[in-house]
């Protein structure tokens, strides 16, 4: 089960921050409910499997450390309390994206024209709520090579019934005179307000500061690092090449393909990261992490990232 779930993580059949975070609340949660004996060691090696999957994203630690931080004496308790854990998580997971819609909708200016990169359910929100409310008239999409997780944003969109111009993603720069806003989400905030988000979000940031566009990050709380806080910087996943060139390429001795997942945006760029508990300047971060995610800092941190592969 576990190692199932790991493999479909690692492929990207679930990706996105929050989907990946409440995916692996709910594994753990159905684990737990099968685990006869050996709790604690068992649960560990579950978790340190999930987590060794995708390295970027804070919200897979932050879901794996909320569910793991259970307690009781016997096993019986220690499923139910775990179980209740995962519950509360995934609830945190559903009730942030809608409280994040309604609170960056705000921020928009009626009939206005917003920029999104990637496929982030945060940032949709916030534009699809905008859109409700007579605030979105238009939607650019940059199509997010090498995975494209664009065309899902602009069919997601277009379903919704919101006119979308999909774009590669090197044309932001001839594009961005046209926008209003940017919003992305994120993978991950560091506690002095850095985004790592979608390779490429760094440059449509670059191109936002320099033609005076607003540049919005839509992430719930649990997207901030605990961990930075120690000084610990972010690991930037590289995936396989063969998601960039084709064989021929990557067979030729001389070329090199790299394939980083993310960037990093320096807090400079954002003017404003829409959480769950309000927008707030990056300059904050340290406040939530601080205020919201103790049990993170606290909690069972020391799990290794060096499981190894089981069944
Ligand atoms: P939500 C995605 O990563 C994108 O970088 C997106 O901006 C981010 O997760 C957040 O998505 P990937 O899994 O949590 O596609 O807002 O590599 O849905």
């Amino acid at each position: 089960m576990i190692e199932e779930a790991a493999r479909k993580i690692e492929s990207m059949e679930i990706r996105g921050a929050a989907r990946i975070a409440r995916f692996a609340a709910e594994v753990l949660k159905n684990y737990a409910l099968t685990v006869e004996n050996d709790f604690d060691r068992k649960m560990r090696e579950a978790a340190e499997r999930l987590l060794n999957t995708r390295p970027t994203a804070v919200s897979l630690y932050n879901a794996v450390n909320y569910v793991m931080n259970y307690t009781g004496e016997t096993v019986e308790e220690k499923r139910k309390n775990l179980v209740k854990r995962a519950e509360e998580f995934i609830k945190w997971v559903d009730t942030a994206r809608e409280t994040i819609g309604r609170i960056g909708a705000k921020r928009i200016q009626r009939g206005s024209v917003v920029l999104t990169h990637c496929n982030s359910s945060a940032a949709l929100s916030v534009i699809k709520t905008a859109f409700d409310e007579g605030r979105v008239s238009e939607v650019f999409a940059t199509e997010s090579r090498p995975r494209y997780q664009g065309h899902l944003t602009a069919k997601e969109l277009a379903d919704y019934g919101i006119d979308v111009t999909l774009i590669v993603d090197s044309a932001v720069r001839y594009f961005i005179k046209e926008v209003d806003y940017v919003i992305v989400g994120a993978d991950t905030i560091t506690v002095n307000g850095a985004l790592i988000n979608k390779i490429g979000t760094s440059q449509i940031a670059l191109a936002a500061k320099e033609a005076r566009v607003p540049f919005m990050v839509a992430a719930e709380t649990y997207k901030f690092s605990p961990k930075t806080l120690f000084g610990e910087l972010v690991v930037i996943e590289e995936r396989s090449g063969d998601e960039v060139a084709p064989k021929e390429l990557l067979e030729n001795p001389r070329i090199r393909v790299r394939n980083p997942a993310f960037d990093v945006t320096p807090r400079d760029y954002i003017d404003l990261i829409i959480t769950e508990i309000g927008a707030i300047p990056p300059e904050m971060s340290y406040i939530v992490i601080r205020d919201h995610l103790q049990y993170s800092v606290f909690g069972i941190e020391e799990i290794e990232m060096n499981a190894k592969h089981y069944d």
